[in-house]
């Protein structure tokens, strides 16, 4: 029996509070109105930008269903929608690309102005949201929420994919690895030959050293305080890795002094703090260096450096997604997965239904996963 147009009842996984565990409890989720699409989800990772929230580091409305790294099916589309159909395979777009504002117009841009990043309105676009639990309504997150059987999204924010991709592979692509390996290649603009700094070897850093590689860098160093991440970094590319702690002096001089005194070509801060993002800026070369903060900055965060670190000529900027427009470029990073250009495989340590979901944020918190992906 068709569920178009109607109410569905299913499990998800809400958050009530900050600090506080995911409860899975029975939500309903209304029919997608026009321009958007409901899509059944099948695979979603665990990304660190979801426990940013619980942990109260960005400000979101709460309850909440978080989750934004996905891949799932098509079970209804609303009045007006074109570019994807009940059946389609799909991954939802934290980024959304509605194609029409001047950053989707504009070839370097990609920052959608519907995206609902910062902001985190955690509602459609009518303002109201799709979610109910016990007819009170629940926030959505990052245009997506794919921490539920069932999600809603706004056309803009869905790309129709490979129907041969496994889900629970290629849910990565909405995320972790296309922000990472996008980072590099895409907004350092990583080099052949080069040398590059990549701060964090979690899903995202592991992906941004996979990016270096394909990029032609001939030095990869990884940083990163927990060095248990360095066996999958040089299985991915690393050529070395350090770990600050081992060290009295900073982590900026310790690259300065691994690299001759010149500083790397390239730096990736990809944790999400302030004080490895200045550290990763100073990393590199004082005159033709490049940094990039792919890590998510904490709600109101500042940093204070001297404006003399980039007036020598480093380049410091930031990158969502990888920089890149995301509803042309899923389809085609699945379509090069699908062609194994590249590999997800060494990402995806653990594998857990939707209701073991604590368990999964435990592997992250104890740093022995990279991605713990939830198949539904
Ligand atoms: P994950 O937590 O898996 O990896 C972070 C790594 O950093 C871990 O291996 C930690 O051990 C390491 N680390 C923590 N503190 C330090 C420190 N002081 N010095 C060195 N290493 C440290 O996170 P992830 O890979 O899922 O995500 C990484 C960041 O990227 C995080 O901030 C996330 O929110 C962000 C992100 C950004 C975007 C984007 O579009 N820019 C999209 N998704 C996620
Ligand atoms: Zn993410
Ligand atoms: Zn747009």
């Amino acid at each position: 029996m068709s569920t178009a147009g109607k109410i569905i009842k299913c499990k998800a996984a809400v958050v009530w509070e900050p600090k506080k565990p995911f409860s899975i409890v029975e939500i309903e989720v209304a029919p997608p109105k026009a321009h958007e699409v409901r899509i059944k989800i099948l695979a979603s990772g665990i990304c660190r930008s979801d426990d940013h929230i619980l942990s109260g580091a960005i400000t979101v409305k709460f309850p909440i269903i978080l989750g934004h790294e996905a891949a799932g099916v098509v079970e209804s589309v609303g009045e007006g929608v074109t570019s994807v159909k009940p059946g389609d395979k799909v991954i939802p777009l934290f980024l959304p690309q509605c194609g029409k504002c001047s950053p989707c117009i504009h070839p370097k841009g990609n920052l959608c102005k519907m995206h609902d990043l910062g902001i985190a309105a955690g509602v459609m676009s009518d303002g109201t949201s799709r979610f109910t639990y016990k007819g009170n309504p629940v926030h959505n997150f990052a245009s997506t929420s794919t921490f539920t059987e069932y999600t809603v999204v706004h056309e803009s924010s869905v790309a129709k994919i490979d129907a041969a991709a496994p889900p629970e592979k290629v849910c990565l692509i909405g995320c972790g690895f296309s922000t990472g390996y996008g980072a590099a290649i895409n907004s350092a603009k990583v080099e052949p030959g080069s040398t590059c700094a990549i701060f964090g070897l979690g899903g995202v850093g592991l992906s941004a050293v996979m990016g270096c590689k394909a990029a032609g860098a001939s030095r990869i160093i990884g940083v990163d305080i927990n060095k248990d991440k360095f066996p999958k970094a040089k299985e991915l590319g690393a050529t070395e890795c350090v770990n600050p702690l081992d060290f009295k002096k900073p982590i900026n001089e310790v690259l300065f002094d691994m690299t001759d005194g010149e500083g790397v070509d390239y730096s990736l801060e990809v944790i999400g703090r302030t004080d490895t993002m200045t550290a990763a800026m100073t990393s590199c070369n004082m005159n033709y260096g490049t940094s990039v903060i792919v890590g998510v900055p904490p709600t109101a965060s500042e940093i204070t450096f001297s404006p003399s670190l980039i007036f020598t000529g480093r380049t410091w900027k930031g990158s969502i997604f990888g920089g890149w427009k995301s509803k042309d470029s899923v389809p085609r990073l699945v379509s090069d997965f699908m062609q194994k250009k590249f590999t997800l495989d060494p990402l995806i340590t653990h594998t857990m239904p939707l209701d073991k979901i604590n368990e999964g944020f435990e592997l992250l918190h104890t740093g022995k996963s990279i991605r713990c992906v939830l198949v539904f």
